[in-house]
């Protein structure tokens, strides 16, 4: 009996101490629109587990508002740090003023805010605007400078929509004979990207005279390809076929030569913002406001030689 009290008091104080130095985080995820996104999800939980951290994990299934909620129910808890990767950019002035009123530092991975950056931390992520700039640049030296283009458009007002879209016609404005000449809404699901296809498809006459599809992610793209064979359509030999996020599904269709490039986004993220997050909780102050994550680049080459 006694010996068994002990071993209970002894249980109580370890839990104790480990509650104490246990962080909790609460994380805001965007959704599971896409395999990057369920990929970029399920590390952030196995790296918070790995270190340790409590994590409240919220999904706000794409709708804005539902994830201003699920930060104020982060503030409810008494969260140690909060981490919003936000679905859209606009309409956290207030929300990030509450989570500051509470004393809780509050941090932005991937997509960001258009907010005031003195109420958070850091940013913690790839550039965007980068990888829309590679694949134009990718498609004017596959189409040497002459190239009429339709657009498959990620989540309006979504930070990746706005700077993929920013990034590429930045670089195909050089080049009098490229230009984009329809862009459709595809809400970066593989879906999304069908029913574009669809319309893009109905719009031009069977996509004729359009050299490229340019798709702000992977699944949009794999939706697309789907269309395009189901309509008799050669995706990634009539038009060169290219997008973002290098997910493990746009490889077998680069080696089959139905895609051909796709700037990588690496969706093990979760180690740069935990530390970050962890930096900051032991005193840490010395973060820049934007912690840039690298971007590779993958061609039909490479997915062969995987
Ligand atoms: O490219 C897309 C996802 O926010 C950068 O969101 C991210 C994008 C990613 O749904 O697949």
């Amino acid at each position: 009996m006694q010996c068994h009290r002990i071993v209970v008091a002894s249980l109580l104080i370890l839990l104790a101490a480990g509650a104490v130095q246990a962080e909790t985080v609460g994380f805001a995820q965007v959704g599971s629109e896409s395999d990057w996104r369920t990929a970029f999800s399920a590390n952030v939980q196995a790296e918070a587990a790995r270190r340790g951290i409590r994590l409240l994990f919220a999904n706000a299934d794409n709708n804005p508002l539902r994830q201003r909620q699920q930060v104020q129910e982060f503030i409810a808890a008494h969260v140690d740090a909060i981490v919003i990767a936000p679905v859209v950019v606009t309409g956290w002035t207030d929300t990030l003023k509450a989570v500051r009123a509470a004393g809780i530092p509050a941090f932005i991975a991937d997509r960001a805010v258009d907010a005031d950056p003195g109420l958070f931390v850091a940013r913690i992520a790839a550039d965007f605007n980068l990888e829309g700039r590679l694949a134009a640049a990718w498609l004017a030296q596959a189409s040497r400078g002459k190239c009429e283009i339709v657009e498959l458009l990620g989540t309006e007002g979504s930070e990746p929509a706005i700077q993929r879209h920013k990034g590429f016609q930045a670089v195909i404005s050089q080049f009098p004979n490229m230009r984009v000449l329809r862009s459709e809404n595809g809400n970066f699901t593989t879906q999304g990207g069908a029913k574009a296809m669809e319309d893009l498809i109905y719009a031009t006459g069977g996509l004729k005279g359009i050299c490229a599809v340019w798709s702000h992610n992977d699944n949009m793209l794999l939706g697309a390809i789907r269309v395009m064979h189901a309509a008799g359509l050669h995706p990634g030999h009539d038009q060169l076929m290219i997008s973002v996020d290098g997910v493990p599904g746009i490889f077998p269709a680069l080696a089959a030569g139905d895609a051909n490039m796709s700037v990588e986004l690496k969706s093990d993220i979760g180690k740069y913002i935990f530390d970050v997050v962890q930096g900051y909780l032991s005193g840490r102050r010395d973060y820049p406001k934007w912690v840039v994550i690298p971007s590779d680049l993958h061609t039909q080459a490479d997915a062969l030689a995987k």
